[in-house]
């Protein structure tokens, strides 16, 4: 039987990036320090040595690189503001330079016909909110809210959707658990509050954008891994429910349940998250989509976490391509819990690219896994989901955080030293996807 791959007319397709993964343009233009400039020029803490000073040079540019969105038929776009660029000090006297520059890009994607999605915060905090304690200090989620409302003043009239927090789970678990990511802290008790400020945060932008643009629509974006037992037994599947209780569910619940999950209390007690008296209904508003990012799953047995399951491939991130996991995830979710519409705001992989004599990049692993995850995804709103856009991560090869350049998410090849570009092989058939609004198997 021939499945039914077409996707529904006005089907959003688009590719993502985030500000200072893609930007470079450190101290230009009025911009205050981040986090993450700080954390990349600390000694040890990027594996390759490399910051993100340059990177892709997009602040430069972006009109060559929305040409080639637009060559991938792109119709839709994410990127992130940086907030230091917008208050150097993360409140306070505004950088008009700041707000020119996006309003530069803004204009240059709607020129070419493609839709902007703006996140407001993917991890570039302003330095100096974090010299105050960062997200651990409840001020800087109505700092948060003040930044939302001044990009949805300036540019509400031509942005019709916007992300609060990119990844709440990362930024609270690799920022303040593990360490691996900026600001670099390893303990709980800040990874609790950071989390609930963050979510708090979000609460509020949402408000604020709301309340400068009544036509907005607003949602978060979740990296959600499911996790999923090792094998059948009553073992293992305790052990896979309860991570999940506590990761997955860390965010959803209060987003869409209006309070944290059990476990999350059981194991850290309940005045380590610092809740007051309407913060969960605040941020369990309603909100008009969820943005979920999918790129692998976890699997658990109660002797641990399996990092090589036999028979798996695996990406340049070590992680397991796990399509059917994708399509299980969704179905959960959509039973779990009462959502709103869904984006799918990343998926994609790392693999090891070539770039040939030719100018070209036969990528072929990255092909089938954006098409076995898009089959995933038609076959999950078949069953009843109801998914609304797709954005490929990433539009272009950028800074992958503590991995440096080394490991390429991009559909456009990036050669850093001359900052060329080269369309891969993923991106001419993400571009016929596209044009078919169609996956073929
Ligand atoms: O590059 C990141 C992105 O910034 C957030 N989501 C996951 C991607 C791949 O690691």
């Amino acid at each position: 039987m021939t499945e039914n791959l077409v996707f529904p007319r006005g089907f959003v397709w688009g590719a993502a990036t985030s500000s200072y993964q893609i930007e470079g343009a450190a101290k230009v233009d009025g911009k205050g320090q981040s986090i993450w400039d700080t954390f990349s020029h600390a000694p040890g803490k990027i594996l390759t040595g490399e910051n993100g000073d340059i990177a892709c040079d997009h602040y430069n540019l972006y009109e060559a690189d929305f040409q080639l969105a637009k060559q991938l038929n792109c119709k839709a776009y994410r990127f992130s503001v940086s907030w230091p660029r917008i208050y150097p000090i993360g409140h306070g006297k505004i950088n008009l330079a700041g707000l020119d520059y996006y309003d530069r890009l803004v204009e240059s994607l709607l020129e070419k016909g493609i839709d902007p999605y703006i996140t407001l915060y993917h991890w570039d905090l302003p330095q100096s909110l974090q010299d105050k304690g960062g997200w651990v200090n409840r001020d800087t989620a109505g700092y948060f809210a003040d930044y939302a409302a001044a990009l949805s003043r300036r540019f509400g009239d031509r942005v019709k959707n916007w992300i609060t927090i990119n990844e709440p789970w990362v930024v609270a678990s690799i920022g303040n658990v593990t360490g691996e990511h900026a600001p670099g802290v390893r303990d709980i008790k800040t990874a609790l509050h950071v989390g609930h400020h963050l979510l708090v945060g979000h609460g509020l932008a949402t408000q604020a954008i709301r309340a400068t643009n009544s036509s907005a629509n607003v949602g978060i974006s979740l990296s959600v891994n499911p996790v999923e037992a090792a094998t059948d037994s009553p073992a293992d599947i305790k052990a896979a429910d309860d991570e999940w209780n506590k990761s997955g569910r860390w965010f959803l619940d209060p987003l869409f349940g209006a309070a944290y999950p059990p476990k999350v209390y059981d194991l850290f007690g309940h005045d380590l998250i610092p809740v007051l008296p309407n913060d969960l209904a605040l941020i369990s508003q309603s909100i008009d989509f969820l943005g979920l990012n999918y790129y692998t799953r976890t699997v658990l047995g109660s002797k641990g976490f399996v990092n090589k399951v036999p028979g798996s491939e695996y990406t340049d991130m070590g992680w397991e391509v796990q399509s059917p996991a994708l399509y299980r995830l969704l179905m959960k979710l959509n039973k779990d819990y009462n959502l709103p519409p869904i984006f799918i705001t990343e998926n994609g992989c790392a693999v090891t690219d070539q770039l040939t004599l030719e100018g070209q990049v036969h990528d072929a692993r990255r092909i089938k896994y954006m098409q076995d995850h898009l089959i995933s995804i038609r076959r999950a709103m078949l069953d009843g989901v109801h998914v609304r856009g797709y954005f490929a991560w990433s539009l272009i090869d950028n800074f992958e955080w503590q991995h440096g350049f080394s490991k390429r998410f991009g559909l456009i090849y990036v050669d850093f030293e001359t900052q060329k570009r080269y369309i891969k092989d993923s991106g001419y058939w993400y571009a016929k996807v596209i044009q078919h609004n169609e996956v073929h198997k």
